[in-house]
């Protein structure tokens, strides 16, 4: 065994090989569109496994950088990114990884369409798939509360196909007071004119601080203290001549993963700024942008654990030990096919969440499927993030000492995950955002009735939900994943 090389893990059409996506859409889409949808799919899945599985690689390994100063001293903060992370806007933009939501071309459908794009193209994108995150929530925001101007000036460009007119959009909360308690938000907003504003403040996480615009949350009246003084703002970033608009980077972040994607710290120096939606409505405006990112957090996740996977069995099929493929040897088999059962589960958590989406949006959903849809978001990316963590840790483990080799390209994998569980909400923040919605809005009544209907006349385990603990607020971690579990047993 002297000149034994072990082949690495391949990666075949990720939509081809995907038999749980293929089943669900043949489940789910009409059967007249199918055909449309999967000559669709099979081309990102043939992208996902070759072309942009390079562009990652080439822009994780060529991360941003930040220029504040030209040579002779002007403050410039130009930040470079790769030529690939540019391709990786490019080809979102063309394949419609947002546009197709907004384009309601199959009605309810066209959310699952567009979701299972984005599952394809996520783990492939070095998380690109994050600034259209908040594009497709900001583009979802200005669709409700823009009016026709910025419907005019950003909202078509934020769902366009065509590259050279495509923006994206940064989601700004987050300062130096704390991103998950947004109430101490200190950015000022003086008044220009009845829509027009300059922006004051110190913003600690911009992710995607490339993108054209952004939406963020200032507060009018310094002495109003609180969420109930802020309002949400569209801000352009930058002028005609692609300078920014007083506003000055600070730095980029340092992360644990998402490397290739611009993370900065920035100061609002007056920056222009519109209202958008009520004065004193900041938290509620925005919670659309969250809504939509918490899903797209979700779906991240999953294609994430469904990369990780995928590798684990082809590298099980290949590699041998104790005189076996890996695949062959029972407690090895087991492991992965426990992995492969705990994904399934997101799945099929992650596409319920989907299809109501799908239905609020194209007007179809009933009162009852709004408040599952408003209850399960934050249960949804919650459920998803803890388990792609674990799902990744398991999946480096399977690859013996090579799953912590930085050059096979294994280890960004669980770097990476952790992100999931962190930013659009951590597990506690969105545990107690649950417990609110069940408290203040009966969804724990909603959803009982849902599970009850779903339960194929063995609901027994529904009785452990008439425990008073669950209303206190210590107990939100906990119920969120009972909740989830004796959801996902009924789908
Ligand atoms: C791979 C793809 C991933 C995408 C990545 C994108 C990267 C972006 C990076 C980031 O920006 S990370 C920063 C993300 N920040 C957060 O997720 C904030 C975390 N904190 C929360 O979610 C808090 O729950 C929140 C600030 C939204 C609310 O805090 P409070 O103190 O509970 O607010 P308040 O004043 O009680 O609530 C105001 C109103 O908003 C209430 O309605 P009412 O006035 O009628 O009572 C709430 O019910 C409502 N609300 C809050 N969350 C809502 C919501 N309504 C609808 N949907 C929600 N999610």
């Amino acid at each position: 065994m002297k000149n034994f090389y072990q082949d690495g893990p391949r990666l075949q059409n990720t939509f081809q090989s995907d038999q749980i996506l293929q089943n669900f859409l043949q489940r789910k889409l009409p059967q007249e569109i199918q055909k449309n949808v999967f000559d669709h799919l099979q081309h990102v899945g043939d992208l996902a496994s070759g072309t942009w599985l390079k562009w990652a690689a080439l822009a994780e390994a060529w991360p941003p950088r930040l220029t504040q100063f030209d040579p002779w001293g002007r403050r410039i903060d130009q930040i470079q990114v790769s030529d690939a992370w540019i391709q990786l806007e490019k080809a979102a933009a063309t394949e419609g990884i947002v546009a197709t939501a907004f384009e309601r071309k199959f009605s309810e459908f066209s959310r699952v369409y567009q979701m299972a794009l984005l599952y394809l193209y996520s783990p492939s994108s070095a998380f690109y798939s994050c600034p259209l995150a908040m594009t497709d929530g900001a583009a979802r925001a200005l669709e409700v509360y823009g009016d026709s101007d910025l419907k005019d000036r950003a909202f078509k460009r934020l769902i366009s196909r065509d590259p050279k007119i495509f923006w994206t959009s940064g989601q700004w909360m987050t300062e130096r007071t704390g991103g998950s308690d947004v109430s101490m938000t200190s950015t000022d907003a003086t008044m220009v004119d009845a829509k027009n504003y300059k922006l004051h403040g110190t913003k600690w996480f911009t992710s995607a601080t490339t993108s054209q615009m952004a939406l963020t949350l200032a507060r009018t009246n310094p002495q109003e203290k609180g969420n109930r003084g802020l309002s949400m703002f569209y801000v352009e970033l930058r002028d005609a001549n692609n300078q920014l608009q007083n506003i000055e980077v600070h730095r980029l972040k340092d992360k644990l993963g998402t490397k290739a994607l611009p993370t900065a710290e920035l100061s609002l120096l007056g920056a222009p700024a519109r209202l958008v939606g009520n004065l004193g409505e900041g938290i509620k405006t925005i919670a659309t942008v969250l809504n939509i990112t918490r899903v797209y957090n979700s779906i991240c996740a999953l294609g994430h654990m469904r990369r990780g996977i995928s590798l684990a069995f082809d590298y099980a099929q290949r590699r041998e030990a104790f005189g076996a493929k890996l695949i062959d040897l029972p407690l090895h088999r087991k492991t992965l096919n426990d992995l492969q059962a705990e994904f399934e589960k997101c799945f099929a958590f992650t596409f319920f969440v989907v299809e109501l989406l799908g239905k609020e949006e194209a007007g179809t959903a009933s009162e009852s499927q709004k408040k599952l849809l408003r209850a399960l978001t934050p249960l949804v990316k919650l459920y998803t993030a803890k388990k792609a963590i674990q799902i990744s840790s398991e999946v480096l483990e399977a690859f013996g000492g090579a799953g912590y080799i930085e050059d096979t390209g294994l280890p960004y994998l669980l770097r990476d995950a952790q992100v999931y569980a962190i930013w659009e909400g951590t597990t506690n923040v969105l545990a107690l955002d649950f417990l609110r919605v069940c408290t203040k809005e009966n969804a724990i009544g909603e959803l009982t009735e849902w599970m009850m209907a779903n339960g194929k006349g063995q609901n027994e385990d529904l009785k452990v939900l008439r425990d008073e603990k669950w209303q206190k607020p210590e107990s939100a971690r906990e119920l969120a994943f009972l909740v989830s579990e004796l959801l996902i047993r009924r789908l």
